[in-house]
């Protein structure tokens, strides 16, 4: 039986190691036939590193997908969670419930900014998008007020996959493909001005208030304020490279929105979790919205679950003025605060108060801050970006090569043991807020020696092919994907087993 050997690119000439059968998964957001040729997988993590499959320790500069806050392999949540799912494995979620939900709900509250302590609990960013966008509509219909039933977001938003989500998000490419949106929907300008504002640290000072006036004086003018039924924008613009916003913007979007009635809605998926140095980007920009939602580090990544916390007005709208009897709100999930997901949530929030996590990003803001603006003058950098633990470095477009440059950065950095972000032209670093200064320097060096190779290599540093060792291997590389497809055509469920064998 041929087993699809593979070499996978590496400085350390690791040996030729066993792939599973890759032709089944259909991989999100992935170039999967560039994924399956070169790919990147990973066996085991811990603290701040992953294990890749050919027994590298990654340095991991994105906690996850921005989800892993408290670090990998954290054992009070295994603990946690393995004792969950021998006691109660699942409870009803609709018309019954198990008390760890509810307790999970009170320490969520509890974490969120004052007054935001009605708890809705889903699975994903994208279902918690969903749900506030639908508990707005709802809440004003339930207030007598149906008309008010147009969502406004933001150029460059991203508020998950699911239609309310990408409906009101504002990254073209993710709405393209998918026929028409929701109707009356519109967005506002996004913040970013690099013209003005390039390589500034932290925050930018100016424009903040003029920006947000536009949401008034454009968007609402052409709609009319009282069809609006909500605003949903993410503090700090995080999947669409890093956008910070301008001092006392969201304040001013605040006070526009509390003017004319309209629910504004803090997409914190991102931000939520000691990401910008605070327990949420509301609490760094000291504004408070309708509505907040999270996931990701809620359960430091490790069960899917989300949560939308709503002010207790909004909660007291629904059980007023519904029928005796009545379904208030007729939404939910299957799996709406599944027992482990609860376990999850409050021992990842018992970490959080022990660890104070969100003052420990705040103490490395700083010394993060000045790393990842050390990169500066180095060659193609456009623009660089921070805010708490996050940083974005964007470079300059190449013409009819999108992402190249960017792209390439990645497969060097992952190449030298330190995993990033690329979206677009930019690089995206937000590492577990457990990181070291030790490692802070060497992510940033990493990053800063992986332009300068690029670069240096000049049009060839931006083929990816040529991160494999040579033409040859290439070739091998690609003969070796075409066995593995073929292989397990004909005899998958071998295939199958034999790869899970080496995996595990
Ligand atoms: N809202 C925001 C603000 C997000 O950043 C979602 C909603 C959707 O969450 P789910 O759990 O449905 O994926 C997100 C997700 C990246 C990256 O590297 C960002 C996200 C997801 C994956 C990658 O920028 N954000």
């Amino acid at each position: 039986m041929n087993e699809p050997i593979l070499k996978v690119a590496t400085p350390l000439q690791t040996p030729a190691i066993k792939l599973p059968n890759m032709s089944n998964y259909w991989v999100p957001f992935t170039a999967n036939r560039q994924f399956k040729a070169m790919p990147r997988l990973f066996k085991a993590a811990k603290g701040n590193y992953f294990t890749s499959i050919d027994d590298r320790q990654i340095l991991d500069g994105t906690a996850g997908l921005w989800c892993v806050p408290a670090g990998h392999g954290r054992e009070e949540i295994a603990v946690a969670v393995a004792h969950q799912l021998r006691t109660l494995d699942y409870a009803p979620a609709f018309q019954s419930s198990h008390p760890l939900a509810f307790e999970a709900a009170e320490r969520v509250a509890a974490y969120m900014p004052a007054g935001l302590d009605r708890i809705f609990f889903t699975n994903s960013g994208s279902e918690s998008a969903d749900t506030a966008l639908k508990i707005a509509l709802a809440y004003h219909r339930v207030c007598g007020n149906p008309l008010r039933n147009k969502l406004i977001g933001r150029e460059r938003g991203y508020h998950g996959v699911n239609f309310g989500g990408i409906a009101v998000g504002g990254i073209a490419g993710n709405r393209k493909a998918f026929g028409n949106s929701l109707a009356g929907i519109d967005h506002i300008r996004h913040p970013l001005d690099i013209a003005n504002n390039a390589f500034t640290r932290g925050v930018p000072e100016d424009g903040g208030v003029a920006l947000a006036n536009e949401f008034e004086q454009r968007i609402m003018t052409l709609h009319d304020p009282a069809t609006v039924a909500a605003l949903i924008v993410e503090p700090m613009q995080g999947s669409a490279g890093v956008i910070v916003p301008p001092a006392g913007y969201l304040k001013r979007l605040r006070e526009i929105c509390t003017k004319h009635g309209i629910l504004l809605i803090f997409d914190e998926v991102i931000t939520g979790f000691g990401r910008l140095g605070t327990k949420f980007g509301a609490d760094y920009f000291d504004v408070i919205p309708d509505i907040i939602t999270c996931a990701k580090g809620l359960t430091n990544g490790v069960v899917p679950m989300g949560a939308v916390a709503v002010k207790r007005e909004i909660y007291d709208a629904f059980m007023e003025n519904s029928a005796a009897g009545a379904i208030e709100l007729p939404h939910g999930y299957t799996y709406s605060a599944i027992p482990i997901a609860c376990a999850a949530a409050i021992a990842t929030l018992d970490i959080f108060a022990a660890e104070k996590l969100e003052d420990r990003a705040a103490g490395l803001s700083q010394y993060f801050e000045s790393a990842a603006h050390s990169l500066k003058g180095l060659p193609m950098v456009k623009d660089i970006r921070n805010i708490g633990l996050v940083a974005g470095i964007e470079f300059e477009a190449i013409a009819g090569k999108p992402s190249a440059m960017s792209f390439a950065t990645y497969l060097k950095c992952y190449e030298s043991g330190i995993h990033v972000r690329y979206t677009g032209d930019i690089i995206a670093i937000s590492p577990p807020l457990t990181i070291e200064k030790h490692e802070i320097d060497r992510i940033f060096n990493t990053i800063a020696e992986a332009i300068k190779s690029i670069a240096a290599a000049g049009d060839a540093g931006l083929d990816f092919t040529l991160y494999l060792k040579n033409e040859q291997e290439w070739a091998m590389h690609q003969q070796s994907i075409a066995e593995d497809i073929t292989i397990s055509e004909s005899a998958n469920l071998h295939h199958k087993n034999i790869a899970l064998e080496h995996l595990v």
